[in-house]
């Protein structure tokens, strides 16, 4: 996992609940002196003990948690990539980019990153359907992401995401649905 997640999850846990608290989560799940450079590698399960922890501390499921980050994470990964955001001219572009455009040239700037595969369909003007999959079964993330891009835009939209990974499906399907008045 790249060091620019941690980046994001600390600037969200310093925003929300204090350094004190990041800092004794550092403390807790991470090797002495841990410092994450954003572009370097680090083991997922140091992101995955972090936010187990946060999700006792606040007494609420794990993919609560994880999806909260994916929101929060848009923002922070958006603000640091503005150059590919420009290929964009709105939600649906974006999310329709996501594999072909966004991925591809995160894989151009980082060393060997850990993407999950994602494949988008356009169903009509107003559906998406995304399927997800990867090893890390990070599908909560990609559902927090999602709905960060639509804040993003200030588009509104639903998310039905009833095949799951985590319910044993071999693949993630989000149906993306915007809604417009
Ligand atoms: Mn993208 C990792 C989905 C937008 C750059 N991205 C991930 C992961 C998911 C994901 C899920 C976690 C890894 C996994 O599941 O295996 N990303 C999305 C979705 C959107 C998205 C659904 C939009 C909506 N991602 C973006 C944008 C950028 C970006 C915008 C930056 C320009 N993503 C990354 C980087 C990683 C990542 C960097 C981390 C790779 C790694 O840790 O090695
Ligand atoms: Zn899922």
């Amino acid at each position: 996992m790249k060091g620019i997640i941690f980046n994001v999850l600390e600037e969200m846990i310093v925003e929300q609940a204090g350094m004190e608290v990041w800092n004794t989560l550092l403390e807790k799940h991470t090797p002495q002196n841990r410092v994450y450079v954003s572009a370097k590698n680090y083991p997922e399960t140091e992101l995955f003990a972090i936010a187990t922890d946060v999700a006792v501390l606040l007494n609420v499921p794990l993919q609560q948690v994880v999806k909260a980050f994916g929101q929060y994470l848009f923002s922070g990964l958006a603000t640091r990539h503005t150059g590919v955001m420009t290929r964009f001219s709105g939600f649906t572009s974006l999310v329709m980019g996501i594999h072909n455009v966004i991925h591809v040239e995160v894989n151009k700037l980082y060393h060997e990153p850990a993407l999950p595969t994602i494949s988008c369909v356009l169903v009509n003007n107003h559906n998406i359907e995304l399927t997800y999959h990867s090893p890390r079964k990070l599908c909560f993330c990609a559902e927090g992401l999602i709905f960060g891009a639509a804040e993003h835009y200030q588009q509104a939209i639903t998310i039905k995401h009833d095949v799951c990974m985590h319910h044993g499906d071999e693949k993630c399907i989000l149906n993306i649905e915007l809604i417009n008045d």
